[in-house]
């Protein structure tokens, strides 16, 4: 099948299948409960896949596609054993996100002419942003680009602590003031540094702590308003972090912060540690916002941009 021709390079595809191995363990031993003594995919395989699919996380609404993509399969093929199960899955899903909204994701390319391009991270505490911040710098230097951080989480001290070491260990700049300044003030300041010093990319921390969802709009907006006395028309791009390993949660997660916010990407994180990986594939599914990177792991290396055809082949290969 063509889409899974794409090459993609072989230690990617390693840290990927380790990363989901968790999920995919987990899945594979359903799905083989499931079909167990049975030879055939009829309505009581079905009936069970469904189950199987909701319980990896995966979302009732996807599921429900899932299974009628297999039924009429089903209904074609006449005979469908259950040893191809697997296989008609990969197909099935990778042919439905293909048919999503959401797009192909692709890493975020930092235009010229647009300096300094400015990303907000966004998301409720603890899932990952400080840490993704870190990671996504790590790849932008990577690729020659001066990064710029602004500590914009500062409901604690030790979040501008932690930011503090993402910069030192990837070697940038960091902008920062105390503990229960104005958040909006610092991303300011960052800007004001990041055009001063003629950076390519700036990346904004915040707070997730504002659960309520007025709260919230407000505080994000005020930042980008704020922001955009420096350079117009920032942020270019507000990033939600989500944490992979609390499955459904993320999924509300996700609806919330897109209703409170302009959310123009996603991120999931903790797929290494977690059973719950299928959640990936429901969110890519639900939401018209792709899924640009996934994290697979607590080093710096490990964030990976999400390409859905390499997600599902992983996430459905048996070895
Ligand atoms: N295993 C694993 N751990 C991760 C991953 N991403 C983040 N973590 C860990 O998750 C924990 C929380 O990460 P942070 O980056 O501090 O999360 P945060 O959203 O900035 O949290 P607050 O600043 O408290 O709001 C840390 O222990 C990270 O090392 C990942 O992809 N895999
Ligand atoms: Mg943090």
């Amino acid at each position: 099948m063509s889409l899974f021709k794409k090459l993609f390079s072989s230690q990617k595809k390693e840290t990927l299948d380790k990363g989901l191995e968790k999920s995919k363990t987990s899945f594979l031993g359903k799905l083989s409960k499931a079909v167990a003594g049975k030879s055939k995919v009829d309505d009581d395989v079905l009936d069970d896949l469904e189950e199987v699919l909701v319980a990896s996380d995966v979302g009732v609404e996807t599921t429900l596609k899932i299974i009628k993509a297999i039924e009429a399969r089903v209904a074609k093929d006449k005979y469908v054993g259950t040893d191809e199960l697997n296989e008609i899955l990969r197909e099935e899903i990778a042919r439905l996100l293909s048919e999503t909204n959401s797009g192909d994701a692709t890493e975020f390319e930092i235009p010229k002419g647009k300096k300094p391009y400015v990303i907000m991270v966004v998301g409720v505490n603890g899932v990952g942003k400080t840490t993704t911040i870190g990671k996504l710098a790590y790849q932008f230097k990577q690729k020659g680009l001066k990064v710029v951080l602004g500590a914009g989480d500062t409901f604690r001290a030790a979040a501008i602590d932690q930011l503090q070491i993402w910069a030192d260990r990837v070697d940038i700049p960091i902008v920062k003031q105390q503990m229960g300044s104005d958040p909006a003030s610092v991303a300011f300041d960052t800007l004001s540094s990041a055009v001063t010093q003629d950076a390519d990319v700036v990346i904004i921390d915040t707070a997730g702590r504002l659960h309520n969802k007025i709260n919230l709009m407000n505080e994000l907006s005020k930042v980008s308003r704020v922001m955009q006395k420096v350079v117009p028309e920032t942020p270019h791009d507000v990033l939600l972090v989500l944490d992979g390993s609390t499955g459904q949660n993320a999924f509300e997660q996700a609806k919330q912060f897109t209703k409170a916010t302009n959310v123009t990407s996603l991120a999931v994180t903790k797929l290494d540690g977690t059973a719950k990986g299928g959640v990936v594939i429901g969110i890519s599914d639900q939401f018209k916002i792709p899924v640009k990177y996934i994290g697979v792991g607590e080093g710096i290396e490990d964030l990976q941009v999400f390409n859905k055809y390499e997600f599902v082949d992983s996430f459905f290969s048996k070895n």
